[in-house]
């Protein structure tokens, strides 16, 4: 039986695990779980609300807009504002980065890369969606305006990573970099309460995630593991099962509690990769490789790409590690073809 603790009391106790810490993080992860909750909220009032559908507009990728996406990204960036912890954002629902400067925002450390509502295309269906962010610690001196250059970090440089999944029930994730813990909501009580700790991904798995529509514009590495997916093999216990939700957070979720390999690879109308690597990629990446599974490109090891814009995509391969070796072995049978 797990002992009864809120996310909060959770982050008071772990700050002791950063010395230098000034509570700063803290009051961050909590301002995150606010506007979790909020989100959770209204996706669970969805469908009798007037939240549902297009919001008629299309971010700066060209993707419509869902009237959830641009409640959630309202949420997080008030939150950010009201903290005072965040110098500058980086959402996937705003073409450019968002400065904070108002004056609660004048000493703050940190910066955020976000994508407020991940797998948009669920929420008119009823299926999980989530939030996905990303902090890291700003380069720039505290009293100085911040540039793109404080959020432009590689993914090794996060501070902390996590994820809100509003599925069947609402559970946050995150990570610090000392292992990863989850946490369900309990709604009767509106608090997020330690419900899976010390979360680790098993290395192997039986189940592979991928947008199979695509498949013969994929590289031939990945075509090739695909077919060794579905081959019978009892000793690996092959085939497995393809499980595909449309939104990276259920399908890496399921990874994380059950094994299995999700893979976004490059395709005809994506050819450098569809999921972006900033608050995407890199949050979901830094997780699981702290809950012992691996991500990377095929090639090369996610977190350690220098990004060179905020909208910046790539292609990843992500969950159990030998499910992930696996696919590295078989790329790595041709060359690595160079966008
Ligand atoms: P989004 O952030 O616009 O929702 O896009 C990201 C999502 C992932 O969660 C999901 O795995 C993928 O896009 C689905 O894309 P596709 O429909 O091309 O398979
Ligand atoms: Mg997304």
């Amino acid at each position: 039986m797990i002992p009864f603790k809120t996310l909060s009391q959770f982050i008071a106790e772990k700050q002791s695990d950063f010395p230098y810490a000034k509570g700063e993080l803290s009051r961050l992860l909590r301002d995150i779980a606010l506007a979790g909750k909020l989100v959770s909220r209204e996706v669970n009032k969805a469908g009798i609300t007037d939240i549902l559908g297009d919001a008629n507009t299309d971010n700066v990728q060209g993707e419509k807009q869902k009237k959830l996406d641009l409640f959630a990204n309202e949420q997080f960036i008030q939150a950010f504002k009201r903290g005072g912890d965040v110098a500058m954002i980086v959402s996937e629902e705003n073409e450019h980065e968002i400065v904070l400067d108002n004056d609660l925002a004048m000493d703050a450390n940190y910066t955020v890369a976000m994508d407020p509502l991940d797998g948009s295309s669920n929420i008119d269906v009823n299926a999980a969606v989530g939030t996905i962010f990303s902090i890291y610690r700003r380069i720039s001196h505290i009293n100085e305006k911040p540039t793109v250059e404080d959020i432009l970090q590689p993914g090794t440089e996060q501070v902390a990573a996590g994820y809100i999944i509003y599925g069947t029930s609402t559970m946050l994730v995150y990570t610090t970099g000392k292992g990863v813990n989850g946490f369900t909501l309990d709604p009767s009580i509106g608090e997020f309460c330690l419900s899976h700790p010390n979360m680790s991904i098993p290395e192997n798995g039986q189940i592979y995630s991928v947008n199979e529509g695509n498949y013969i514009y994929f590289p031939q590495g990945v075509k090739d593991y695909i077919k060794y997916c579905q081959m019978y093999d009892p000793s690996t216990k092959r085939p497995y099962n393809s499980r595909y939700a449309g939104s990276m957070i259920a399908d890496i979720h399921r990874s994380m509690l059950k094994g299995g390999i999700f893979l976004y690879p490059s395709s005809w109308d994506h050819k450098e990769g569809k999921i972006r690597l900033m608050y995407e990629c890199n949050p979901l990446s830094f997780i699981v490789e702290q809950a012992g599974g691996k991500a990377s490109t095929g090639y090369r090891r996610v977190l350690d790409i220098q990004p060179d814009k905020i909208h910046q995509r790539i292609t990843i391969i992500i969950g159990s590690k030998n499910m992930v070796e696996k696919v590295e072995e078989f790329m790595h049978k041709y060359k690595e073809i160079n966008l």
